[in-house]
């Protein structure tokens, strides 16, 4: 891989944009390389994924305009199937997704992090669509993503200016979940991916699929979907050691408190 680091920490995995002196542009073979490295990940070991770009300028200062520039209309279809294609892979992997945004989220790199599953970022972080401003639409799931995180007037009010917005800004309208020094946004993401690894892993899962799955239908079918994966539960091994482990703790308060869940 030329321009994606892939490091397994036990449970946790750490994926890095590295194309640096292009602010990590996303080019047909960062997308390709993205693409191969998530249909690599052993989800049977690692339970929790940390995505985010290498220095400390920028996450991902979207796609590539030099290569888009002189695409065709079919050829543009493509590259945008193409990162739609590996968006959509990150939004539906099962294992949770934190995006560490370091720096400029711009464009597909917004669209990027907002196919993760939760936003963290640096006190330097930039967010932004700023497609209107180049002629184009956001084309990797920007206006509909977008929308559904901080609502149509926002989502709308920043895709129609073009505006970027700093990361105080981020954190008040819900696009990321905590701000942190530059210095400390990697620790944090850990951190945060590391208590995500210590629940039951199958449980996990299933939220993830729930939250995603639920929010396509309506309130009823959402229902539906939430109570058959709450059921599926009840076949694991880690729902009996984890409430076993509760009703362990009550006996005996002194009994381990922490559950080595087996993802089984
Ligand atoms: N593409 C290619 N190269 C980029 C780049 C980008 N998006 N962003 C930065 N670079 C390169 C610069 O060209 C420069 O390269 P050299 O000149 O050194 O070779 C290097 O990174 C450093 O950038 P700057 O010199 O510009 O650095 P500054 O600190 O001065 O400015 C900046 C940083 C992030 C404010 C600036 O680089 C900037 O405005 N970059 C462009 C940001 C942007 O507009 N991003 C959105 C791109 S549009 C589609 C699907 C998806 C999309 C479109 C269609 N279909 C469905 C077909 C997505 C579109 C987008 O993401």
């Amino acid at each position: 891989m030329e321009f994606i680091l892939y490091e397994q920490k036990d449970k946790i995995a750490v994926l890095t944009i590295n194309r640096e002196k292009a602010l990590n542009a996303l080019n047909s073979q960062v997308l390709d390389e993205l693409s191969q490295t998530i249909d690599a990940i052993d989800l049977n070991t690692v339970r929790a994924l940390i995505i985010t770009g290498a220095g400390e300028k920028s996450f991902v200062a979207g796609a590539d305009i030099g290569e888009m520039s002189s695409l065709s209309k079919a050829e543009g279809e493509a590259f945008g199937k193409k990162g739609n294609d590996v968006f959509r892979k990150i939004e539906t992997l099962p294992i949770p997704v934190i995006a560490a945004v370091n720096g400029f989220a711009l464009g597909g790199g917004c669209e990027l992090s907002m196919s993760c599953d939760i936003r963290i970022c640096a006190e330097s972080a930039v967010f932004g669509q700023p497609e209107v401003g180049l002629g184009i639409t956001p084309g990797f799931g920007g206006t509909q993503r977008l929308a559904r995180l901080v609502g149509p007037g926002m989502a709308k009010q920043m895709i129609y200016t073009a505006r970027n917005i700093k990361a105080d800004e981020a954190y008040r309208i819900g696009l990321v979940n905590a701000v942190y020094p530059a210095e400390e946004l990697m620790a944090a993401a850990e951190k945060l991916a590391g208590q995500i690894a210590a629940q039951a892993p199958i449980a996990v899962r299933n939220c993830k699929k729930a939250v995603n799955d639920g929010l396509q239908v309506s309130i009823d079918e959402a229902l539906v979907i939430e109570e058959k994966l709450f059921g599926d539960c009840f076949e694991t091994q880690d729902q009996q050691a984890g409430m076993g482990n509760f009703l362990k703790k009550k006996d005996d308060p002194t009994k381990v408190k922490v559950v080595d869940f087996q993802n089984c």
